[in-house]
């Protein structure tokens, strides 16, 4: 039997990959989950039917949400992760023994027992006692709060279905007075190949640029997100993603990661002409 697994990433485009079994699938309050092996990707978790993580490439993408801020502000110790059930961004946080705490806020239950039972590797760091995991919407959760933070990383699907209140102007604003003096936010910011998921990122980045001194997209090769190529925000209070650059502290701390490295940092914030125009000029 033949069986594949297929993503829409334009009318005119299919992402498809060849399936050994469907291991799971339920239908939570929020979203349809599905798990699938894969032949050539290890298992892959997608929520209404959007690839979300698969065991092959999700360290490029957990990687690159998290050691960038961590490298340019090695003293984060109060970190909130919104989304993120899957558990590999609270996985790379917990590779830095100076972080005292992390909230992650995620809105479906269900993600979180889908991710523990299929994708052990992922989410082992999420019974840590220095997480707390909170099962609420991140959009009221960050509310009422002020001056908490010293990193904010919004791990969100697409701006469809739960993840849509995730990239307005007003949570961004609550982000930002939720953040420390000194934070830093990072958002997931889409592909800038299909001019659907491009217009998102750029009026991600603007909208951020109303609030935040310091904005800079930076880049990561994601191979089973649209367009293989895929954007994050970074914008902060205080640190420039270059200028302040802590590389040899970061060294010093001898992690592994399979993906980041300090070379890699510079060159994921020099973007292609076709981005940076964009997002300088701003015109969606
Ligand atoms: N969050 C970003 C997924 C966006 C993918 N979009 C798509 N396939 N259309 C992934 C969560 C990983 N922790």
């Amino acid at each position: 039997m033949d069986l594949w697994y297929s993503e829409n990433h334009t009318e005119n485009v299919k992402f498809s990959l060849r399936i050994k079994e469907h291991l799971f699938s339920d239908k939570s309050d929020f979203q349809r989950i599905d798990i699938l092996k894969t032949y050539e990707y290890g298992n892959l978790m997608t929520l209404d039917g959007l690839v979300m993580v698969t065991e092959k490439d999700e360290f490029v993408y957990h990687d690159m949400i998290v050691h960038p801020s961590m490298a340019i502000n090695p003293d984060i110790k109060n970190v909130l992760v919104i989304g993120g059930g899957d558990g590999g961004t609270v996985r790379e946080l917990m590779k830095y023994p100076s972080i005292e705490h992390v909230d992650m806020v995620e809105i479906d239950r269900m993600v979180v027992e889908a991710s523990r039972k299929y994708f052990p590797a992922i989410s082992c760091e999420l019974d840590n006692e220095k997480v707390t995991v909170l099962y609420e919407d991140g959009i009221k959760f960050v509310r009422d709060k002020e001056d908490v933070y010293d990193l904010i990383l919004i791990d969100s699907t697409d701006p469809i279905g739960p993840g849509e209140g995730l990239f307005t102007t007003e949570f961004y604003n609550d982000c930002y007075r939720a953040l420390k003096e000194n934070g830093i936010l990072v958002n997931q910011n889409e592909t800038p190949i299909y001019d659907n998921f491009f217009e998102v990122g750029i009026s991600s980045n603007i909208k951020l640029k109303k609030m935040f001194p310091i904005v800079k997209a930076y880049q990561a090769s994601i191979p089973t997100y649209p367009g293989g190529y895929w954007l994050f925000n970074f914008a902060s209070k205080k640190y420039d993603p270059i200028n302040d650059l802590k590389a040899d502290r970061w060294n010093s701390l001898e992690l592994r990661t399979k993906y980041y490295n300090t070379e890699l940092h510079k060159g994921a914030f020099a973007l292609p002409n076709y981005v940076k125009e964009k997002f300088e000029n701003g015109n969606v």
